[in-house]
């Protein structure tokens, strides 16, 4: 299983097309769209998100509400283009007066315009923007959608925003999700949540922007997805990378991460044990779920950084790309915040990574296939 994007945050659309998914699984539309709108929610969103009602067009590979077996292509329209038939049209002449000059530190802009030789930071910019990740969302429904007939659930909360941090969470898999659907932070505890809409109110007084980290949990997963004999197809090379791929985000940790790093072994290791009807478990979940590369059959627990965005109504200095000379970066509309909306991508991208796991080590052709492999390998496990 793979995906791909494609489109522009100001032109028509974003699509989505994903290839090996089984057939036979119940594609539930709704489920989608309420992915798409949680993906829109969150403190600290700019004005796009009161233009935008995100929901996904299905072109191809579902009929009748189940999967066929042949690459499944999900649109998301982009409601703003109306406003941008001009600047984001596919033929005519250029709006020479619109281009953007002014390479925000941080952004893509510069990179890439001088990678593609682009005159105008907008050929760069409309592709870097996280608007993409609204296709991602819609892909990871699907992926969600199959890993459900498996009873894999995927959840994700904020932790911090800026410098307010929720108190330590000892078993992010275990936290309360209602609570955290209920908080416009994704922040499971209220006062935490309180003093990060404060902190995104401060900032936006001040033209700031502000990052953060969350969480990303997977439960109820098969041990043994992954391998620890490959360097790429190892599970947690994967997750890294996924969560990686999500714009703006600069660290990753699975499990106790880098705060394992600081203790002995015996504090870190999470010591086996086994019971009939259960089979192997862990006393604790320090591995956030992976060892050798594989899952363990605990939770998958992710953290990840995500810095602030780089669009700064107070701009940091930068230079024009075509006159070279100084001058403020470029100021569009944007969010003060998007740390939760982060945290739903980072969703869709873990589910998406375990789906394809799934489908590896199961035969993906058929819905039906994978579950009577899956049933036969838990059967041997806990035999
Ligand atoms: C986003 C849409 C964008 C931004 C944001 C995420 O819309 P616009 O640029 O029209 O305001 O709100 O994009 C960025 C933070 C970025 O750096 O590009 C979305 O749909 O998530």
């Amino acid at each position: 299983m793979r995906y791909v994007t494609s489109g522009e945050s100001h032109g028509r659309a974003l699509t989505a097309i994903l290839t090996g998914v089984p057939a036979g699984v119940p594609i539930d539309a709704a489920a989608i769209d309420a992915d798409l709108a949680r993906r829109q929610s969150g403190y600290g969103r700019g004005g796009r998100m009161r233009i935008e009602k995100d929901r996904a067009l299905i072109l191809s590979g579902i009929r009748f509400g189940r999967t066929i077996g042949s690459p499944v292509t999900l649109t998301v329209a982009n409601r703003d283009w109306d406003n941008w038939t001009d600047v984001m049209a596919a033929e005519g002449e250029e709006v020479v007066s619109a281009r953007v000059t002014a390479p925000r530190p941080g952004h893509a802009d510069l990179a890439g315009a001088q990678k593609t030789g682009a005159l105008d930071c907008r050929d760069i910019l409309e592709r870097a923007s996280a608007r993409e990740t609204a296709a991602r969302v819609a892909a990871g429904g699907v992926a969600r959608a199959l890993l459900r007939q498996f009873g894999v659930s995927i959840g994700s909360f904020v932790h911090s925003i800026g410098a307010e941090e929720m108190e330590p969470v000892v078993d992010p898999s275990a936290v309360d999700m209602g609570l955290v659907e209920e908080s416009d932070v994704r922040c499971p505890d209220t006062e935490a949540s309180a003093r990060m809409r404060a902190a995104i109110d401060a900032a936006r007084g001040q033209g700031e922007s502000l990052g953060g980290t969350f969480y990303v949990t997977a439960s109820g997963i098969v041990p043994g997805l992954g391998t620890y004999a490959e360097a790429e197809r190892r599970l947690d090379t994967r997750i890294a990378a996924a969560m990686m791929s999500i714009p703006a985000m600069k660290g990753v940790e699975i499990g106790d991460g880098f705060a394992a790093a600081a203790r002995p072994g015996s504090t870190v290791h999470d010591e086996i044990v086994y019971d009939g009807p259960r089979g192997f478990y862990r006393r604790s979940n320090h591995a956030g779920g992976l060892e050798g590369g594989m899952t363990n059959g605990e939770p998958v627990v992710v953290r990840v950084a995500m810095k602030p965005i780089p669009t700064l109504m107070r701009p940091l200095a930068s230079v024009d790309i075509a006159t070279h000379e100084p001058i403020d970066a470029s100021t569009e509309r944007s969010d003060v915040c998007a740390v939760p909306a982060a945290a739903v991508v980072g969703e869709a991208e873990l589910a998406l990574v375990l789906a394809r796991a799934y489908a590896e080590k199961f035969g993906g052709d058929c819905l039906e296939d994978m579950l009577a492999a899956v049933r036969a390998y838990e059967a041997r496990l806990v035999p």
